[in-house]
């Protein structure tokens, strides 16, 4: 046991024998004033090389993880990511220069009691008003850009309604189409690229959650109500959208998708689609049969079906 102590704190002695300056400063050689200046130059320098990069960063900034948003809409948010990231870095990068700066220059250096300081009213002030100046500016920046996702265009290019359902979806279009899939064939909604889409979002039975990860957008299904918002797609393509709200036994496999196309395309895609199906009816897929009595007024809440009248 002694032995064992002895090699335990012999150990040290060998941490101290490397370098004794890092543990002690020398007492007779304080730091000349021209040497703390030149430390602090270098300091300076570095801070200069942190806000450099991320200034000189601005141009191309990364996208941290986050989709860069395929709708006007979605672009917004991930602006407003990336600022509340790059805040976050530089928040959490000061704070720990902070304390790798206070490890090395508050070191002890002798068995000395230090200087004893309980109140320095100037930096309690700072770091209680900047914090607090940083989240007003968060708060803001959030207002505006949800304000931004949540506007409605007084004439949208086209409305669509969205049911959810246990387990899919139903894309009903103006014109009288409908898309419904469920579960393993996962229907998708056919939009037109550059123009505003009005959506109205309802579920006919449980809550559920529509969300397009690339949209950067969720909003509840809720049955009983209706929400809207609108789309305005970028870029052609085909977008993975699914439910997010724990709706049941196949919420997993309640996926759908998004397609994107020029607004000829959508045009064409519209009629020629109404016009087959008002020759096949039947091609038109079924929703659950429980569903329909949900329709026809047997669960309460269930009045109007246009979303015309209805907002969030
Ligand atoms: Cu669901």
């Amino acid at each position: 046991m002694g032995t064992a102590n002895s090699s335990f704190l012999a150990g040290f002695d060998s941490v101290g024998a490397v370098d004794p300056s890092l543990t002690s400063a020398p007492p007779d050689t304080p730091e000349s004033p021209g040497r703390r200046h030149k430390s602090a130059r270098r300091r300076l320098a570095a801070a200069g090389v942190v806000l450099g990069a991320i200034l000189l960063g601005g141009c191309q900034l990364p996208t941290f993880g986050a989709y860069k948003g395929s709708t006007s809409q979605a672009r917004s948010t991930f602006h407003l990511w990336q600022g509340f990231f790059i805040a976050g870095l530089i928040v959490g990068g000061l704070v720990f220069l902070l304390i790798v700066w206070a490890v090395f220059r508050y070191r002890k250096r002798s068995d000395d009691v230090p200087v004893q300081t309980q109140y320095h009213t100037v930096l309690e002030i700072i770091y209680t008003v900047v914090p607090v100046l940083i989240v007003i500016g968060l708060f803001i920046a959030t207002v505006v850009v949800e304000n931004k996702v949540t506007a409605v265009e007084p004439n949208p290019y086209t409305e669509l309604h969205v049911y959810a359902f246990q387990w899919g979806w139903e894309f009903q279009y103006d014109n009288g189409v409908k898309v419904i899939g469920q579960t393993t064939a996962a229907p998708t909604m056919v939009l037109p690229t550059g123009k505003t889409v009005r959506v109205y979002l309802r579920s006919y039975d449980v809550l559920h959650g529509f969300y397009v990860p690339e949209f950067n957008f969720s909003r509840y299904a809720s049955p009983g109500y209706w929400t809207s918002f609108d789309l305005h797609v970028l870029h052609n393509g085909v977008y993975r959208g699914q439910c997010t709200q724990l709706c049941g036994l196949y919420h997993s496999l309640m996926f759908f998708n998004v397609r994107s196309v020029s607004p000829a395309a959508f045009q064409t895609w519209l009629h020629t689609t109404g016009a087959f199906q008002r020759q096949h009816p039947n091609s038109i897929g079924q929703l659950p049969a429980g569903i329909h009595a949900n329709i026809n007024g047997t669960a309460p809440g269930y009045s109007g079906s246009s979303g015309n009248t209805g907002n969030s």
